[in-house]
């Protein structure tokens, strides 16, 4: 059977002997890198982590794409499985199934070769009902669909060329989807003002929050100023509360930086 690896994949990949992260620290990579700091305070969950660099290209290398066709971070290697299973993360259904709460337990999960079939029959089956029954991996879902990217497109702005119109377009659907966090958060139409985004009441913390905070909290960087974000007060609060956790403290710290981080965000390949 072909091997995920090759001569040119790094060692600490081929090396690894359980879970391996493979990220930057972009908002999509900041999302599984915080998810996973939250399960290692749950229930200890262990990972490597190899820091790559987008901006040069790395993710479009041989070794990466290997990994995951779809050459972009981040990705999760589970090598206590044989043969070594990956998964590009967080944008596709299964994967957002496969790493829903309550855990390690599920991290496991991810289906062996010989069983894959039947797995996925299964899968498919679950990943219907899930999403219908758990707010949470609804709230995901339809963000995934619908608002992402684009609290972060207005990034596009910093592009050589400047399209006046696209631009509009990015920062224009940027404040509308904080609109919609703004509604939720504020329980404008419940009564009932919200912590989290999803959960009954005041809402849980859950991938909800963590799949979307990322993208939120550089409002500054993709070009707003307090006077526009000022109309958002529930979900500035709410960006705030994120912030305190400290796995997500964690998730976003110097751990997960190299040589690019949030701040040389302009050298971010822009999506
Ligand atoms: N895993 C996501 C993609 C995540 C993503 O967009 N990652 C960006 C960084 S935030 C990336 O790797 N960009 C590099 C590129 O597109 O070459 C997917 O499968 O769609």
């Amino acid at each position: 059977m072909a091997s995920i690896y090759g001569d040119d994949t790094p060692d600490s990949i081929k090396n690894s002997k359980g879970l391996h992260l493979v990220t930057q620290s972009t908002p999509n990579g900041q999302k599984v890198q915080i998810f996973l700091e939250e399960l290692k305070e749950l229930y200890g969950t262990e990972w490597d982590t190899t820091l790559i660099n987008i901006g040069t290209n790395e993710q479009k290398k041989d070794w990466f794409l290997r990994l995951d066709p779809n050459g972009r971070i981040p990705i999760l290697v589970d090598n206590s499985v044989s043969p070594p299973f990956t998964q590009s993360l967080f944008h596709d259904n299964y994967q957002t199934h496969t790493l829903t709460p309550p855990g390690p337990r599920n991290l496991r999960r991810t289906p062996l070769p010989r069983k894959e079939i039947r797995q996925k029959r299964r899968l498919r089956l679950q990943r219907r009902t899930r999403a219908q029954r758990s707010p949470p991996m609804a709230l995901l879902l339809a963000r995934l669909g619908r608002t992402l990217p684009r609290p972060n497109q207005p990034l596009h702005a910093r592009a050589p060329e400047k399209i006046p119109y696209a631009i509009n377009r990015f920062r224009n659907e940027t404040l509308r989807v904080y609109g919609v966090l703004e509604i939720r958060l504020s329980g404008k139409y419940t009564g009932e003002p919200r912590e989290y985004l999803a959960g009954k009441g005041k809402g849980k913390y859950s991938v909800a929050d963590i799949g979307t905070w990322p993208w939120v909290k550089g409002w500054k960087m993709s070009g707003f100023t307090e006077e526009e974000l000022s109309a958002f007060p529930h979900l500035l609060k709410w960006v705030d509360r994120i912030a305190e956790r400290p796995a997500v403290k964690r998730g976003i710290s110097e751990k997960y930086s190299k040589d690019s981080t949030d701040s040389s965000v302009a050298k971010w390949k822009l999506q």
